[in-house]
């Protein structure tokens, strides 16, 4: 099953969004497999964003997601990857639209809440980045009849 990487940034800590957060995720069928609380070392910050290192908003941006603790996840299930990011919204906040986690709790693009992979390719690579395999967990949810045909 498709499997994605999800991480709630400082300011969704320090504001009190992860367990709405969750919340979403679970209620739209997804498995958390994987979840911990924790401050970012430099050297997973640089290999994460290795695409962004030379953008003139990198140094805010390594900063501000060092900040404080952020919240990782791996979340399960059918086309989790795309859902997701709908479900997030567009990045700059100012364009998400109402009903996403950003549409509904941010303003800015420096202090979006919340990351999400962006493709099956980048989801493997980045729960690589943050997750060992002993860290991820294999159940089956209980509800699972009632979501999958
Ligand atoms: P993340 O990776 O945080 O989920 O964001 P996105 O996948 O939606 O967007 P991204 O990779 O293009 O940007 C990564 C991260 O950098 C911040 N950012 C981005 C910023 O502060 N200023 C900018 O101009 C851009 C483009 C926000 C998200």
């Amino acid at each position: 099953m498709e499997q994605t990487f999800l991480m709630v940034k400082p300011d969704g800590i320090q504001r009190g969004l992860v367990g709405e957060i969750i919340s979403r995720f679970e209620r739209r069928g997804f498995k958390m497999v994987a979840g911990k609380l924790e401050t970012l070392p430099e050297a997973r910050v640089l290999e994460h964003y290795a695409e962004h290192a030379q953008k003139p908003f990198f140094p805010g941006l390594k900063s501000y997601i060092m900040s404080g603790p952020c919240f990782l996840m791996v979340w399960e299930g059918k086309n989790v990857v795309q859902i997701s990011r709908d479900m997030i919204g567009a990045t700059n906040p100012m364009e998400s639209a109402p009903g996403t986690v950003r549409g509904d709790y941010a303003l800015e693009i420096g202090m979006n809440v919340i990351h999400g992979s962006d493709s099956v390719e980048t989801a493997k690579r980045e729960i690589s980045i943050h997750f060992t395999p002993a860290e991820c967990s294999s159940y089956t949810r209980i509800d699972e009849v009632y979501l999958y045909e």
